[in-house]
């Protein structure tokens, strides 16, 4: 097929639209050469040959094994736009169930959607600058941001009491600069950063589910440790990474275990004995080929008690600057650290809602490994092999990256180069390995294209309730119109209600979400006025301590040599100030408290001229440092519309010499 025909949305359309079998092919068949050429593009033969052969119908002989084909299942055919059903659809004015968090990728935010509408109800600013917030330019997330400007959201997931969400807290990751960040999910915004140290690409995190307690962290990228520019610069042989511990109530970063290969995913178990991360590199290569050489990685169990005895116990060390307690468990397996084997670099590890098994994806092996939980405790004290702790390995597609749960005992694993989601059975997977004649695999369903995560609706919980799934596909291609270089992603609704699965709604998101959690929106307690509580607030506090100022009630200009504190108030349609002078190159500061006590009636502050541009909630309070310009008058305004005198809402800030 010519480049410029398969670049042909209307061409394929025409063909799918002619229904049949065909024409399915054809379409799956242009779908799996345009993987092929993408990764092919990598430059690196030997990847390119190897997943060529597991995808071009060619060559499919070698890789016939592996097919999802044996399994005797169709892959449906795709849904027709036209023909999607209703499902999914929630009326105007109606509201959705449930609230989804989006990590928002590339974009360093996160997103929060209605499902099953798929409406996008907000973008909370984490790691990234927001101009209609002043989020990364107010006075205290510059103090939490550290002078960073971008970030890497990959993986959100909230805070548990018992099982299930206790609707308190969002923790987000930073795969770019290594740092876990937390979310009020009263306010929905974000409160603390915190650095992790000794660690790079900091990509799977995990709460602890039977109370939160702990995050773990998982650092991707293998360091020398410490990363001093002196220690084991030229021997990768002793590099390892950090699974790292952060108390979520305090966001102190409390222990930090070191082992030899690189950290994915993370999961917890549900009773708070272990927490998992998958390791694709335990070859410990620097490149592409290196790290693909093993036929088998591992699966890392965490013995967080053993692990939490020695820390009590002083048993640690401490690496580089950092005080944080540090355990070396690089090697063999201890009391510390198992590793299970599961094949070739496994990506997706997740927890079923009865606690019982741990799901590892292949990524480069068509199969899921299901790892029996109870079984770990024995494998750690030596009466069984870690491997005997895998009691199920189903064919489940070509690239299994996550799997999610409906709380029936059904999986649905996303598998990337198959483009599809895979639905099987658990405890058939586990008749099959122990020799009973039954297929697992019990549907195959095309999502559009190449799936990266999927979620189900509470499925990270004990009360997985089996109503909505999720593939976030990482390509729309033909799906939307075009437009232009970056399209935009897919985010796939699947009503999994019934028997089958139903693709209701195709949802184009801007890159690049990774994952998301659904979540009932009876867990969650927004407030509609800003509580003033929370390291924020101290901070003003503090400030307005200093300078013997009632934040909600002065209006009044504090000098101490250049440096220059503005209090003022808001209440629609005027600030408490209507002019206020200053000196030229003076330090700035203008700390607006709004008084208004309504529901959305937020005020801003712009001061024109001078890039500050920030948001201020109902009973809120922000700021931004600036330095004065040049002498003259500068109008600053209120920038969010409050009232029909919003407009009117304004004052001067003189610039004398
Ligand atoms: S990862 S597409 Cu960053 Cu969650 Cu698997
Ligand atoms: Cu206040 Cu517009």
């Amino acid at each position: 097929m010519a480049d410029n025909e398969q670049n042909d949305p209307n061409k394929i359309d025409d063909e799918t639209l002619k229904t049949g079998e065909a024409t399915t092919e054809s379409k799956t068949m242009q779908r799996r050469q345009f993987v092929t050429r993408g990764i092919a593009g990598i430059g690196a033969g030997f990847v390119g040959a190897q997943l060529i052969a597991c995808s071009s119908k060619e060559e499919a002989a070698p890789a016939a094994k592996a097919t999802p084909k044996t399994s005797g299942t169709k892959a449906t055919p795709a849904h027709a736009p036209a023909h999607a059903p209703a499902h999914g659809s929630v009326a105007p004015g109606q509201l959705d169930d449930y609230y989804g968090f989006w990590s928002g990728g590339q974009s360093g935010e996160v997103r929060v959607v209605g499902v099953p509408s798929m409406r996008e109800l907000k973008r909370i600013p984490v790691f990234n600058r927001d101009s209609a917030s002043g989020w990364g330019r107010d006075d205290y997330s510059t103090k939490i941001l550290g002078g960073t400007n971008s970030g890497d959201t990959h993986h959100v997931h909230l805070s548990y009491d018992g099982g299930t969400y206790d609707g308190r807290y969002a923790y987000v990751n930073d795969k770019a600069s290594a740092r876990l960040a937390r979310l009020r999910l009263d306010t929905f915004e974000c409160d603390a950063i915190v650095d992790l140290p000794n660690a790079a690409g900091t990509h799977g995190i995990f709460p602890q589910r039977h109370k939160t307690g702990l995050v773990l962290c998982n650092s991707e990228f293998r360091l020398p440790l410490p990363n001093d520019g002196k220690t084991d610069m030229d021997d990768p042989s002793k590099w390892g990474a950090m699974h790292t511990a952060v108390d979520g109530e305090t966001m102190e970063v409390k222990w930090q275990v070191m082992v030899e290969g690189n950290m994915d995913l993370c999961a917890t178990d549900y009773t708070g004995l272990y927490s998992f991360a998958t390791c694709y590199n335990s070859e410990g290569a620097l490149n592409l080929e290196g790290m693909m050489a093993a036929d088998r990685d591992v699966l890392y169990a965490f013995n967080l008690a053993n692990i939490e005895k020695a820390v009590a116990a002083g048993k640690t060390t401490t690496v580089g600057d950092s005080k944080v307690p540090v355990i070396d468990a690089r090697g063999e397996n201890s009391e510390f650290v198992l590793r299970i084997p599961v094949p070739k670099s496994p990506h997706g590890v997740n927890m079923d809602p009865t606690g019982k098994y741990a799901i590892v994806s292949g990524k480069l092996s068509p199969t899921c490994s299901v790892v029996d939980v109870s079984k770990i405790a024995a494998a750690f004290s030596g009466e069984i092999k870690p491997r005997d702790c895998v009691v199920a390995e189903p064919e489940v597609g070509l690239g299994p990256l996550h799997t999610a749960f409906d709380g029936r005992g059904n999986a649905y694993t996303s598998i990337f180069i198959d483009s599809v989601i895979t639905k099987w059975s658990i405890n058939k997977a586990i008749a099959a390995h122990n020799g009973e004649k039954v297929d697992p695999i019990i549907e195959k369903m095309d999502v559009h294209y190449q799936v990266g995560h999927t979620n189900a609706s509470m499925s990270e919980t004990k009360d997985a309730d089996g109503k909505w799934l999720i593939a976030l596909c990482k390509f729309s291609k033909d799906r939307f119109l075009n437009v232009g270089l970056l399209h935009p992603e897919n985010d796939q609704l699947i009503d999994i209600s019934g028997e089958k699965m139903k693709l209701t709604h195709d949802g184009p998101t801007y890159p690049e979400p990774h994952d998301c959690v659904i979540v009932k929106r009876d867990i969650l307690k927004p407030v509609q006025i800003s509580p003033r509580t929370g390291p924020r607030f101290d901070m003003y506090e503090k400030w307005a301590r200093e300078d013997g100022v009632d934040l909600q009630k002065d209006n009044v200009v504090k000098r101490k040599g250049k440096n220059v504190r503005v209090y003022m108030t808001s209440l629609a349609p005027a600030f408490g100030m209507q002019e206020f002078k200053v000196k030229a190159g003076d330090t700035v500061q203008v700390i607006v408290s709004n008084q208004d006590k309504v529901e959305d009636l937020s005020h801003g502050f712009n001061m024109t001229g001078h890039d500050v541009n920030y948001l201020v909630n109902a009973q809120g309070t922000n700021s931004m440092t600036f330095t004065a310009g040049k002498p003259g008058v500068y109008w600053f305004y209120c920038p969010w519309f409050c009232h029909a005198l919003h407009l009117e809402m304004r004052g001067r800030m003189i610039v004398e010499a």
